[in-house]
């Protein structure tokens, strides 16, 4: 009888594995922030940069801001938004940190707000996790890892065990675009 008991107990914990992992992968705290699925994108030969991207959730009521980062994997990291410059597409450092405004989430993703990893030492790998340490003004530091997705994908997909059912990637005239982009 003991033995059948346990064999249902290790059966039920094999069971909620899958549950278990979903809720708690990929996800990270920092006092009110709460940081959800860090991830960058494979990256060719030679890439001068490599992005990064996250919702960043501020639970507290007062602002943040998110004001630097390093990981060994580039040189440095810099905080970037796109803007239009005519009908040609340009990022540019944000001056002063992102504000990560209280009771509010920013989402840094491509073709928006993002990181910018300049120099990376070595090409981005698909699936592999690329550590990342960020900072904010108020509430210090936290290391994250990012997922490497493919190439020119436009959100966190397969390699993000926490997916929200983005497995698309997108897009031919995306990458074009891209490729056109020029860092100031
Ligand atoms: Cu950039």
């Amino acid at each position: 009888m003991h033995v059948f008991k346990s064999a249902l107990i290790a059966a039920s914990l094999l069971a909620a594995v899958p549950f278990a992992s979903s809720a708690s992968a990929h996800d990270y705290k920092l006092g009110a922030l709460h940081i959800a699925h860090p991830w960058t994108r494979a990256t060719l030969p030679n890439a001068p940069v490599a992005g990064g991207y996250m919702t960043i959730e501020n639970t507290g009521d007062t602002a943040d801001r998110l004001v630097g980062g390093s990981t060994p994997a580039a040189e440095a990291v810099e905080i970037h938004e796109m803007t239009m410059d005519g009908d040609v597409m340009k990022m540019r450092p944000v001056e002063g940190g992102l504000e990560i405004p209280a009771g509010e989430s920013v989402t840094l993703k491509p073709g928006g707000y993002h990181l910018m990893l300049m120099k990376p030492t070595e090409p981005l790998k698909e699936g592999t996790r690329i550590p990342l340490t960020l900072t904010f003004e108020k509430a210090g530091e936290v290391s994250v890892e990012l997922t490497v997705d493919t190439v020119g994908a436009m959100r966190p997909g397969k390699h993000d065990a926490d997916m929200h059912g983005a497995t698309e990637h997108d897009d031919m005239g995306e990458a074009k675009s891209m490729g056109n982009m020029k860092a100031e």
